[in-house]
């Protein structure tokens, strides 16, 4: 028996394509290629990610194509394909343009790389991973998006700056759907074990005005893609986005059994069945192994399934406009 390195496909070589395949070489992840509808933009790009291989001592192969073909053999296919939000723009309004783009890159995955684990990314987040499972068939724990691991990470980083702490030893969790209505889980928010409510009443001795940080921290969190977009004038964020998909593909490659928030399948967990929407899961060589349940509070729950009745709006929709 041949030993081979893993292969790693990223449809789509934007901003965040170009991020995925330096990061992935970087780690020795595995071998990648780079798909794009632009002619010899992913060459490009992958020729120059590849020419500092020696600087950085990576040992993979990063290459560009046009061509659907080379994804072949893929073990993980991360999708990038569509439009960015401008600024003021929803991410739902972006629906209708990259439904079409994602059900014509499903079809080519199912196609050429049948076998493969599959993380999107491109938004309206929840509705095109619902589309990506509905068009290539794959099971469910095969077919996943990211985007807990970075708002998670997002609101563990303003709560890093507020108590002034390492934000490696913050852990924050945000469930629920990629939009305004996420829900940032405030009472399981902990500093190496330490709740981060108990921490901010102690800075402040005062419950009233911790309440108050800490939902100002929560609401940073749910706009925090906005901020940034707001900022950079032309596109959206970029290297989080892509660190988080990062840690997804090395959590199943490397068969790590982590616990993130992925947006995942769900088939009863949380009172939700047959539908998509960022919960944690154990993610390893099986892809999304196991939904963890937690047991959540009347107003978490309440918060929950506000933002599944959201997704649901945009799951509707694109049944309305026959993607579904
Ligand atoms: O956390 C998250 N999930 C997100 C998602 C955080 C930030 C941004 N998020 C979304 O990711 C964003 O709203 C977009 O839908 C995607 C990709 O963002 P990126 O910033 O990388 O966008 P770019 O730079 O515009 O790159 C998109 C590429 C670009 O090179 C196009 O030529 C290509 O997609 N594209 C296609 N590739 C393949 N096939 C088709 N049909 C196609 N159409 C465009």
């Amino acid at each position: 028996m041949a030993f081979k390195r893993p292969k790693i496909a990223l449809i789509g070589g934007g901003q965040i394509g170009g991020v995925l395949a330096q990061l992935s070489a970087l780690r020795e992840l595995g071998d990648v290629v780079m798909y794009d509808i632009v002619e010899d933009m992913p060459q490009g790009k992958t020729l120059d990610i590849a020419e500092a291989s020696r600087v950085d001592g990576f040992d993979v192969k990063v290459n560009g194509t046009n061509d659907y073909k080379d994804i072949e053999g893929s073990d993980i296919v991360i999708v990038t394909a569509g439009l960015p939000r401008k600024p003021g723009m929803s991410r739902d309004d972006l629906l209708t343009t990259n439904a079409k783009i994602i059900k014509t890159v499903a079809e080519n995955i199912k196609q050429y790389a049948p076998d493969s684990y599959v993380i999107v990314i491109s938004n309206p987040l929840d509705a095109m991973v619902t589309l990506m499972k509905e068009v290539t068939g794959f099971p469910a724990n095969r077919v996943m998006g990211q985007a807990g691991v970075l708002d998670s990470s997002r609101f563990a980083t303003f709560i890093a700056w507020e108590l002034g702490v390492s934000v490696k030893d913050v852990n924050a969790m945000v469930l629920g759907g990629h939009g305004d209505t996420m829900v940032p889980l405030v009472r399981y928010a902990n500093v190496n074990g330490c709740p981060v409510v108990e921490l901010l009443e102690k800075k402040y001795g005062d419950k009233a005005k911790a309440k108050e940080v800490m939902d100002a921290m929560v609401e940073r969190t749910k706009k925090a893609g906005g901020e940034v977009v707001a900022l950079l004038k032309t596109g959206s964020a970029f290297y989080s986005p892509a660190s988080s998909a990062i840690q997804m593909a090395e959590a199943i490659l490397r068969d790590q059994k982590r616990v993130l928030p992925v947006c995942a399948y769900l088939d009863g967990e949380y009172g939700v069945k047959d539908f998509y929407v960022g919960v944690p899961v154990i993610l390893g060589g099986n892809g999304v192994e196991k939904v963890v349940e937690l047991d959540l509070n009347d107003e978490e729950q309440a918060m929950f399934d506000n933002s599944v009745n959201a997704v649901k709006k945009l799951i509707d929709d694109m049944k309305r406009l026959g993607f579904l």
